[in-house]
């Protein structure tokens, strides 16, 4: 499929995904989820890419599902949304690489949603937040009702999901959504050099990061914690080798 809505740039190991459909805030449309799937394939059979950035085109990251589109749906075809959506959010988590959410501007309903869905986020300190299905009639159907109380804690995510109160990047980095929040025009240069920061990493170990923490936080503790000890043994003889004796001999390791 000839890409419309979404634009990838690879360079230097990184993907940098722009969602460029600002005429209407970038809200999200099967298009978009079908694209978001072809993209996200294409990264997987690459061995090039190390790291995925998602951003916005515009004033807005994502500014929610397309309302447009939703409403004359019927229950049956807005659950078919609500799956379509979700699959594709899940399908971040399952990638190897680290993917980060680079937030230039609005992050409502869909849009948080997807941004949760990457692994952390790095925000404009323009941005606003919220989660304001409810004052369309509707509740969140990008599995917001579990991914925000897992990274708020449940007060915070009850608070935004009952008062579609829209929060600015200072409270978001305060109650955990954002990890980091720049000026505007310091957003993009930050979330690369974050990205370079993870490329030097081992890239065994950052992939085996994001498996045992996202599994550990889906299964539980203890499935997470066995599954770590395995994990852990995989990579010696292997680049943890690689690592440690660099580090013993006082140098860069090359992985
Ligand atoms: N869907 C469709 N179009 C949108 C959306 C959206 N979510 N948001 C903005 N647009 C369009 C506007 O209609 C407008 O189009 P036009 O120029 O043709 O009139 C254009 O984008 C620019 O928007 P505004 O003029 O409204 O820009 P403002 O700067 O005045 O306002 C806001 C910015 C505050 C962000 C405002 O646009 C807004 O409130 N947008 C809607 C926010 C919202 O409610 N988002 C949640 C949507 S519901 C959702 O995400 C549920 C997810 C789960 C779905 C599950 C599937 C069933």
């Amino acid at each position: 499929m000839e890409l419309q809505i979404l634009k990838v740039e690879v360079s230097d190991q990184i993907a940098l995904v722009t969602i460029n459909r600002p005429e209407a805030l970038n809200a999200l449309n099967t298009r978009f989820f079908n694209e978001m799937d072809q993209v996200v394939a294409e990264i997987n059979g690459r061995t090039d890419v190390r790291v995925m950035i998602i951003t916005g085109e515009g004033k807005a990251f994502v500014a929610g599902a397309d309302i447009a589109e939703m409403v004359d749906k019927t229950p049956e075809e807005g659950s078919d949304f609500s799956r379509l959506g979700q699959n594709t959010f899940r399908s971040l988590g399952e990638m190897e690489i680290p993917v980060i959410a680079a937030i230039n501007g609005f992050a409502l309903g869909g849009g948080l949603e997807l941004a949760m869905g990457c692994d952390f986020r790095i925000s404009s300190s323009k941005s606003k937040f919220g989660q304001p299905e409810v004052s369309l009639g509707l509740i969140p159907g990008y599995a917001a009702t579990q991914r925000l109380p897992r990274l708020t804690g449940q007060g915070d995510a009850l608070y935004l999901l009952m008062t579609a109160d829209m929060i600015g990047a200072a409270d978001a980095l305060r109650i955990g959504l954002v990890q980091k929040v720049v000026e505007p025009e310091e957003l993009m240069e930050t979330v690369m050099g974050i990205a370079n920061t993870i490329i030097a990493k081992g890239p065994k170990a950052i992939k085996l990061i994001k498996k045992v923490v996202r599994q550990g936080m889906a299964e539980g503790f203890n499935k997470g914690s066995e599954l770590e000890a395995d994990m852990f043994g995989t990579l010696f003889k292997d680049e943890g080798e690689t690592g440690m004796k660099a580090f013993l001999e006082k140098r860069r390791p090359e992985w």
